[in-house]
């Protein structure tokens, strides 16, 4: 077990170097919830009204506004920012960067979404290189509030290329960027004892194996014990026939559960 699958959220807040980092473990240990609900929907109605019924038992939901077939920035984001003040919880458009730096910069800044307005994280995948990150840096820095980002260093879906050296490659990355880069989506915890790096895992999911398009998933005690700190989890909670705040009230008290026994071991 790496050093800091011990420590609390809380200890890791107190020196952990990015602000978003930080201001998401003290979310976490307020509302004791390690869970991020991914909003797969396609309508601003169904996004909100989600949001407004899961927002006490997460600390974070995951977006993907292209999606969204009636997106407008007043109608969809506005309320959410709004939403996220009301509930405590941090934004994240998953929209998976992967261009040049300049491109993922007009990408991340401008558009219909201008996702660096509000999004406090997002992700990048690191094979263009580190100009992603420069790009997304870049673009961070037009906004007036903290940012951060993460890298795809594993993913969960069936035959991914995102393993061993690559994976190597991508944490060798982040650590020549730990001012900007504060985590990954990964299946484990990757880095060495003088890193803090978070780990934020899709692909979890208690009544599932698999959903026929590849992807794959793990129950929220395996992806805890391999250093998992953000439980991402979509159609386990939202799937036909689930009842989303009673799903939301089972994840966030089994994630709390696998928290407190992999800092009690
Ligand atoms: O490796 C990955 C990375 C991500 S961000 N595997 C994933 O499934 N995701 C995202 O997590 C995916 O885009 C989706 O929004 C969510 C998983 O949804 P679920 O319904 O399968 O839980």
């Amino acid at each position: 077990m790496a050093k800091v699958d011990k420590l609390r959220y809380s200890e890791r807040a107190l020196v952990h170097k990015s602000a978003v980092a930080r201001r998401l473990f003290a979310v976490m240990e307020a509302k004791k919830s390690n869970l991020c609900v991914s909003l797969d929907v396609q309508t601003t109605a169904e996004l909100l009204d989600l949001v407004d019924k899961l927002g006490p038992y997460v600390c974070m939901f995951k977006t993907h506004v292209d999606v969204v077939t009636d997106y407008s920035y007043a109608a969809t984001v506005e309320p959410l920012v709004a939403l996220a003040k009301k509930h405590n919880f941090l934004i994240f458009e998953d929209r998976k960067f992967a261009d040049i730096g300049s491109t993922v910069k007009a990408q991340y800044t401008a558009g219909v979404y201008k996702i660096a307005q509000w999004s406090d994280l997002t992700n990048a995948h690191s094979v263009p290189g580190p100009g992603v990150i420069d790009g997304l840096r870049a673009g961070a820095a037009t906004v007036d509030a903290d940012r951060g980002l993460l890298l795809l260093a594993e993913m969960s879906s069936k035959g991914s290329l995102a393993t061993g050296e690559y994976t190597a490659a991508t944490l060798a990355m982040a650590q020549a960027n730990a001012d900007f880069v504060f985590g990954f989506i990964s299946q484990s915890r990757l880095g060495t004892d003088d890193d803090d790096f978070l780990v934020l895992t899709p692909g979890v999911g208690l009544d599932d194996k698999g959903d026929g398009l590849g992807q794959q998933y793990r129950t929220v005690d395996d992806a805890v014990a391999t250093g998992s700190d953000v439980l991402i989890v979509g159609r386990g909670i939202l799937g036909k026939g689930r009842d989303p705040v009673a799903e939301s009230v089972r994840y966030q008290t089994a994630g709390w559960k696998a928290y407190e026994a992999r800092v009690a071991a």
